[in-house]
C-alpha cells in the first residue's frame, strides 16, 4: 500500500469506521495509537508520523504525548474534535457537484453523512473539493451576514469551516 493508500485508509478508521479494524474512537474522537498500529497491517509509528507530517490536507493530529491519533474534520461518526468555533469572513465558498445544484437552492447546503457541511476560505480549493462530484460547482456562502443572524461557525484546526447547514437564502451562484 502506498503512503497515500494508507492515508486514505487512516480517513475511513478515523472519521467513519474505526470498528472495521476493532477499534474505538474515544469522545474526543482520539484512537490509540499503539492499538492502531497493532491493529492495522504494514502501519508503524513512524508511517504514522509521516502521514501526520506530509499529509496535504493535513487531515490528521496527534496528541502532544504522542499516544493518540485523531482527523482534525470531515467525520460522520458523532465525536467532539473541540473545534474553535468563531466569526467567519465575509464570504465562503463550496464546491460540489453539477449535478446536485438543483437540489442545494431549493434545500440549501445539507451536511448529508458527514456532522456539518463543509466550506473552504477559497474558491480555488471549493473548485478541488467540486471536482470530486464530477463536473464541478462553486457556492459562494455569505457567511458573515449568516454569523450575524445567529449562525455558528466553526474552523477545524486544518483550516476547513464547518456549519451546520446553510439556508439556500445565504448562498450565491455567481460573483
Ligand atoms: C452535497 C473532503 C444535494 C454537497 C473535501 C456535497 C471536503 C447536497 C455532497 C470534505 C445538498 C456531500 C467534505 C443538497 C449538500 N442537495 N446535494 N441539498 N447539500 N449536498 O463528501 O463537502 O479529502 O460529504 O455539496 O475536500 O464534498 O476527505 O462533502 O457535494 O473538505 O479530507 O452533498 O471532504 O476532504 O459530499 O466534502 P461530502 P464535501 P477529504
Amino acid at each position: 500500500m502506498s503512503l497515500k493508500e494508507k492515508s486514505k485508509f487512516l480517513s475511513l478508521i478515523l472519521r467513519h469506521k474505526p470498528q472495521i479494524v476493532g477499534i474505538e474512537l474515544d469522545e474526543h474522537g482520539w484512537a490509540d495509537v499503539e492499538e492502531l498500529i497493532r491493529r492495522v497491517k504494514n502501519l508503524d509509528l513512524a508511517t504514522l508520523e509521516q502521514i501526520v507530517a506530509t499529509d496535504n490536507k493535513q487531515r490528521y493530529s496527534f496528541s502532544a504525548d504522542k499516544k493518540l491519533i485523531r482527523a482534525n474534520q470531515g467525520h460522520s461518526i458523532p465525536v467532539d474534535v473541540e473545534l474553535e468555533e468563531l466569526a467567519p469572513p465575509e464570504f465562503l465558498y463550496h464546491g460540489t457537484g453539477e449535478k446536485f445544484s438543483a437540489s442545494i437552492k431549493l434545500q440549501g447546503l445539507l451536511k448529508k453523512s458527514r456532522l456539518y457541511v463543509h466550506l473552504s476560505s477559497d474558491v480555488e480549493t471549493a473548485e478541488k473539493v467540486g471536482r470530486r462530484h464530477g463536473k464541478p460547482k462553486i457556492f459562494l456562502v455569505e457567511s458573515l451576514k449568516m454569523f450575524n443572524d445567529g449562525y455558528k461557525f466553526f474552523r477545524s484546526v486544518n483550516g476547513v469551516w464547518l456549519t451546520e447547514h446553510v439556508p439556500a437564502k445565504y448562498l450565491k451562484e455567481s460573483f
